[in-house]
């Protein structure tokens, strides 16, 4: 097969756009250096030709102008990121110079680069696997650091040694079955038994890998909470003191929010989206009404309802026929408000557990004070317990994080369970036909097997210069 699997050079700014110090320009492919010579003048009086991994300090020319003087990296075919010749330009952070830049690179035979054409052809180039080529991705897009650290270790192949495991456990189990099945006349011996037993402990480690997946989709793709309760609860306060901002009007006027508003804050890791929502109460406000129905819209379609009791008034009767609407799948913290001024803090908890442990909703209690900035620590462990279960140690990290890394696994781990069936009737063909189909979705996911359609829909989603 030929080294390069694209004949065509090509070039994309590699940072984000705006004013930045130093913007980064790649450029890979077949004999791409040849372009240097022609726009790269070298400030070096001694510069005898390009090498790779170097640093040349030089200015980009068109024709005689100079547009910019900046640092060039230089990498050989076979020892880049991509595996093609290739080069970066560290110049000027502004827009005006790198879409000047582009335009000569352009005009002297590279084209734009599609989104997530470099990362392509590393994996094209052989270069990095795909579940590697995706973590890139997760990385670009993760937007808190535990999300950004599970795609590093991805990065780091962690998912890819942890899928090797079991495909080669699978790979065995097939060859010795398949030996039975081709060469019959041999009359080697059938164990059953153990068999299954091979194929359950297998099972019981993709299990495990899948368990991480929901959490590792939360730190992901973040989580979306809402601020509940009666009006003069302390909602606003509490989303300010969440917030560490000023961002929500407080008063003790009640209905004093009338339209939702938004954050993002960072528990333990996870990015939560925080809705600071209009106080529930009976009002014939056409406005407060509408404002009391987009607090409840937002609480259906959150992942967990921070519900504010205000600690003063005790639970009311308000507040329970609220608690009791809210529908039973949701996570459901409920926070006694105003601590600072309550003295019988434990008598609400019991008084609260007392009235919903009937009702099979999903919750935990906590104190704050909102206002006192107090009770931050126990409100972040809460948030997390309910969230999660309990904290995960650094061994537990879930390392499985994309949906279609979920999916293939997802139907491996069926067919598995299909084959311990089949292994119960002595059917061995069908045992072995499992167990192939088994390996073909874990090839998918390394890019061993991987149809180009599903290719193109992966790298489209990338941004343009990774
Ligand atoms: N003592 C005390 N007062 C608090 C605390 N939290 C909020 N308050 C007071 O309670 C009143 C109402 O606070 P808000 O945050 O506006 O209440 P809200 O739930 O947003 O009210 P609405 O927007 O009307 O639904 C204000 O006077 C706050 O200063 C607290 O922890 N302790
Ligand atoms: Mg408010």
């Amino acid at each position: 097969m030929e080294k390069s699997y694209f004949e065509d050079i090509i070039c994309a700014k590699a940072t984000p756009s705006g004013a930045s110090a130093i913007a980064v320009i790649r450029v890979s492919g077949k004999n791409s250096w040849d372009i240097l010579s022609k726009i790269f003048k070298p400030l070096n009086k001694k510069f005898a030709g390009f090498k790779s991994h170097r640093a040349y300090y030089g200015n980009i020319v068109d024709k005689n102008d100079i547009i910019d003087s900046m640092l060039l990296l230089t990498f050989k075919e076979g020892n880049s990121f991509t595996g093609e010749e290739s080069f970066e330009l560290n110049c000027h952070g502004s827009e005006v110079i790198v879409s000047l830049i582009i335009k000569i690179l352009l005009k002297n035979g590279c084209r734009m680069a599609e989104p997530g054409e470099f990362s392509k052809r590393a994996f094209l180039n052989g270069k990095i696997k795909l579940s590697e080529a995706e973590a890139i991705m997760d990385i670009i897009h993760s937007s808190t650091k535990q999300s950004a650290l599970i795609a590093v270790r991805q990065l780091g192949g962690r998912l890819t040694k942890e899928i090797n495991i079991i495909k080669e456990d699978v790979a065995n189990l097939l060859a010795s079955i398949e030996v039975l099945i081709d060469y019959p006349e041999e009359d080697l011996a059938i164990d059953i038994e153990n068999y299954s037993k091979k194929i359950a402990l297998i099972n019981f480690n993709l299990e495990n890998l899948l368990k991480g997946y929901n959490r590792g989709k939360l730190y992901r793709e973040g989580i979306q909470a809402v601020l509940l309760g009666k009006t003069n609860a302390g909602k606003s306060t509490l989303f300010n003191f969440l917030l560490d901002d000023d961002k929500a009007i407080v008063s003790d006027i009640h209905g004093t929010t009338r339209d939702y508003i938004d954050g993002l804050i960072n528990i333990d890791g996870f990015g939560v989206r925080i809705y600071d929502t209009a106080g529930l109460r009976d009002t014939e406000d056409p406005i407060e009404k509408e404002g009391t129905r987009r607090s409840k819209e937002l609480s259906s379609t959150s992942d967990i309802i921070f519900y504010v009791i205000d600690g003063e008034c005790g639970l009311t009767e308000e507040d329970k026929n609220n608690l009791t609407e809210i529908e039973n799948n949701k996570k459901i913290l409920i926070i006694i408000n105003k601590t600072d001024i309550i003295n019988e803090k434990q008598t609400l908890i019991n008084q609260i557990d007392n009235f919903i442990k009937n009702t099979k909703k999903n919750y935990k209690t906590v104190g704050i004070s909102a206002l006192k900035e107090d009770g931050l620590d126990d409100f972040n462990n809460a948030f997390i317990s309910l969230l999660i279960g309990e904290k995960l140690t650094e061994k537990e990290d879930p390392i499985l994080t994309n949906e279609r890394h979920f999916l293939l696994l997802d139907g491996c781990r069926q067919n598995l369970i299909n084959a311990f069936e089949k292994t119960q009737t002595g059917l061995l063909d069908l045992v072995a036909f499992e167990l192939r189909e088994c390996l073909d979705k874990i090839g998918e996911i390394t890019g061993e097997i991987t149809p180009q359609d599903i290719l193109n829909r992966i790298f489209s989603s990338f941004c343009v210069g990774k």
